[in-house]
């Protein structure tokens, strides 16, 4: 594995697929350079919701988040890349839009803290990103493949 290949997991929340934001979303990532490996729309169950925000049990915000993430479809995706999950991260702002810098997915697109358009896996959280991909994707449901633009965004992944 180069250093390129750290995957991380990125969710378009609820609030962020009926408003129209998964294009400019995917936009973004794709412009940084990220590598696109996996993506789909589905619907999250009362399950998955539980298995995903788990940590979360005992807050008193757990009942709303559950209901909130299961209240229509998500944009589930996998994106590759060099420092993918805190760059990601990054990208996205804080976890309450309020407090995101303009610039950032949450800064641009919200105002609320139980509305925050986005979910990505946290980088101070070793395995999240393996867990959480495995929590939402088939093996087969995730493509290998080399994207031509890597020479121009890495300056060591060869000649161009
Ligand atoms: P997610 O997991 O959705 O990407 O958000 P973060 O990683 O940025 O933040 P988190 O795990 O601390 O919170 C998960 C989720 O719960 C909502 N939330 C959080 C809420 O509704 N009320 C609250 O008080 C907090 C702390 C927002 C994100």
């Amino acid at each position: 594995m180069s250093h390129h290949d750290e995957r991380t997991f990125v969710m378009v929340k609820p609030d962020g697929v009926q408003r129209g934001l998964i294009g400019d979303i995917v936009s973004r990532f794709e412009q940084r350079g990220l590598k696109l490996v996996g993506a789909k729309l589905m619907q999250i169950d009362e399950e998955l919701a539980h298995d995903h925000y788990g940590e979360h049990k005992d807050k008193p915000f757990f009942d709303g988040l559950v209901e909130f993430i299961t209240s229509g479809p998500v944009f589930a995706m996998v994106w590759e890349g060099a420092d993918a999950t805190r760059q990601v991260r990054g990208m996205m702002g804080e976890t309450d839009p309020a407090d995101s810098a303009p610039g950032t997915i949450r800064g641009d697109f919200g105002l609320d803290l139980g509305h925050n358009v986005i979910h990505g896996s946290d980088h101070e959280d070793e395995g999240a990103n393996e867990r959480e991909i495995d929590l939402f994707f088939d093996e087969d449901e995730l493509v290998d493949y080399d994207l031509s633009n890597a020479v121009w965004v890495y300056e060591d992944a060869g000649d161009h």
